[in-house]
């Protein structure tokens, strides 16, 4: 496995955040469900984000859009492991955005380098000992529950104070399960029982998560609360493909604040906007 020997925390050498170019292999998935279902395509898809400047592809084979319903073990390790495999024969690094431990170590076995699991480790009592075992960087990202019936529990007094305490209970949580304290990266899960207005004040606080002391991946791409700004009430959301301009303000505003990575899913447009942002910023 290539994890033991990673350079980690990642960073870029020009100093902007670490890009994670989104490969969903899913038939579903509400940004770009279908799209690159198929192997090839899926293969494909990943090259060109690589080409785009991506630093690590994150491949995935379950829709976590709210309602979704889960693969079978099966099917998911169908739709992963050949993307995984032939991406990682590339040289590309990769995750794998799993909740199973079975599919993190095949993953792992085909050389991805990094879990990423939007459960943290709750869903399978089994993830959080093969990570540790394996001593590969670990994305835990802030989640309430299965996407089947998530958005009920998207009730916060104060979601900013809320997200960061559930958030650093559950990073005390893996780190005293034997996980590395800097193998550790956390997501505060936007759009994961969250509603607009929610992922909305937790964006203007992302300062609040970076200050859990942990590098800090942004998920914001496509994602619904984006494509309803200058829609009149009543209408339909912007379609998931209409999103990435707002997605690279999102991007930019992680950026400033001091994010470690944004997963986006269009990974060119996200490079331009950080890198005029920062001309602007350096300008004498
Ligand atoms: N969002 C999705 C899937 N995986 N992983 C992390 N760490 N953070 C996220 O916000 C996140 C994720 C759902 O979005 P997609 O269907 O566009 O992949």
């Amino acid at each position: 496995m290539s994890g033991t020997t990673l350079r980690w925390p990642l960073r870029r050498a020009d100093g902007l955040p670490v890009v994670m170019g989104v490969v969903n292999v899913t038939p579903d998935s509400f940004s770009d469900g279908g799209e690159w279902f198929e192997t090839s395509a899926a293969i494909q898809h990943g090259r060109e984000l690589v080409a785009q400047g991506a630093d690590i592809l994150d491949v995935g084979g379950e829709s976590t859009r709210p309602g979704a319903a889960r693969p079978s073990t099966a099917e998911e390790l169908r739709r992963v492991l050949p993307v995984v495999e032939s991406l990682a024969g590339d040289g590309a690094m990769v995750s794998v955005d799993t909740m199973r431990a079975e599919v993190a170590q095949a993953a792992l076995e085909a050389g991805a380098a990094i879990v990423n699991d939007v459960s943290s480790g709750l869903a399978d009592p089994a993830m959080v000992p093969l990570v540790v075992r394996c001593d590969v960087p670990f994305v835990a990202m802030h989640w309430r529950g299965h996407s089947a019936d998530m958005q009920s529990r998207a009730v916060y007094d104060n979601v900013v104070a809320e997200v960061c305490d559930e958030l650093s209970k559950r990073a005390a949580a893996l780190v005293s399960q034997g996980m590395s304290r800097d193998r550790l990266v956390l997501d505060p899960g936007f759009g994961f029982a969250k509603l607009a207005a929610h992922n909305w004040t937790l964006l203007r606080h992302l300062d609040r998560v970076l200050g859990l002391g942990y590098p800090v991946l942004v998920g914001t791409s496509r994602k619904a609360f984006l494509g309803r700004l200058g829609v009149p009430a009543g209408h339909p959301p912007r379609p998931a493909h209409e999103r990435d301009s707002a997605t690279a303000a999102t991007s930019i505003h992680a950026a400033r604040l001091g994010a470690w990575g944004v997963r986006v899913h269009h990974v060119r447009s996200t490079l331009d906007a950080l890198r005029t942002a920062r001309a602007i910023q350096e300008a004498p």
